[in-house]
């Protein structure tokens, strides 16, 4: 018997084997949880697809999280599948490249600023808003969040606000939710090498120094934060 054995869970933010949903799908199919997944768009369908059957799930579904129809049709095709849902993982955060390189002071734009807080933050609101009839009594809304949220790091700029803005929104939804017994909270995960770090430069500096500063003087894995979502 797993710790999560016969819970549903809708992952949301899966692109590679490095994703952090990689390391929470991993943990929780261990644990006995049964899973759906999204993808952004046609061009990761198949990556997702062989995910979900590596995980025994063939419950795939587009979801642009941009898009209120994509999320209005999502939880229509998984409300046919499940009559409830036990835990929503949100694990998405984007923000045009060019806002994170350099000051905020002199990169920031209007549009860049819109994006990363509609893609990275309300789009928590959004999915949960959508689930809200169908998440199960105790269930669990979680997401990813990171340091840059309340401390200035170089270069996070933009997604330090939309991380900010995330946290505030996972706690009024944890206070709007919690008299159905429905928990919402974020994992404040330290830096890890996946698709949304590519490109970032100076990120294998980042990397480094933060091993050396942490107290067991290595960096997070995607296992490990997976093994705190499952708890
Ligand atoms: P990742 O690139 O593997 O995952 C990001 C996901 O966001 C991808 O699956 C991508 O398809 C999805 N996404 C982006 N725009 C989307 C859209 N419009 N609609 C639907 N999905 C969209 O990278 P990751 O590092 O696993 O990121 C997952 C979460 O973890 C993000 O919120 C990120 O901010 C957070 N986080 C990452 C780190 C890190 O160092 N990698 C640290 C702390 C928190
Ligand atoms: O939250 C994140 C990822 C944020 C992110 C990264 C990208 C790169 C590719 C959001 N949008 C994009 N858009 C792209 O086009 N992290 C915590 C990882 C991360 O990203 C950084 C970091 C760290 C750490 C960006 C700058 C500085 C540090």
């Amino acid at each position: 018997m797993g710790l999560l054995s016969g819970k549903t869970a809708l992952i949301v933010g899966i692109a590679s084997k490095k994703s952090i949903a990689y390391g929470i799908a991993k943990s929780f199919h261990e644990q006995g949880a049964k899973l759906a997944f999204t993808y952004q768009n046609e061009k990761l369908k198949s990556r997702v697809e062989g995910f979900a059957e590596e995980f025994g799930s063939d419950l795939v579904y587009p979801c642009d999280v941009a898009i209120d129809a994509e999320i209005n049709n999502l939880k229509n095709n998984l409300c046919n599948q499940w009559p409830s849902l036990d835990i929503l993982v949100h694990s998405v955060g984007y923000a045009p490249a060019n806002e994170l390189e350099g000051d905020m002071v002199d990169v920031s734009t209007r549009e860049g600023f819109q994006i990363a807080h509609d893609i990275s933050s309300y789009s928590l609101i959004a999915l949960t808003s959508a689930f809200k009839d169908h998440l199960s009594e105790s269930a669990s809304v979680l997401t990813l969040t990171y340091h840059g949220s309340t401390q200035t790091l170089p270069n996070y700029n933009v997604m330090g606000m939309a991380k900010a803005s995330l946290e505030a929104g996972v706690r009024y939804l944890a206070s709007n939710l919690g008299p159905m017994g429905i928990r919402v909270n974020a994992i404040s995960a330290g830096p890890i090498r996946t698709l949304a770090a590519s490109g970032i430069k100076s990120f294998r500096k980042m990397l480094k120094d933060n091993a050396q500063r942490a107290p067991l003087r290595r960096n997070v894995t995607i296992e490990e934060v997976g093994n705190s979502a499952m708890f």
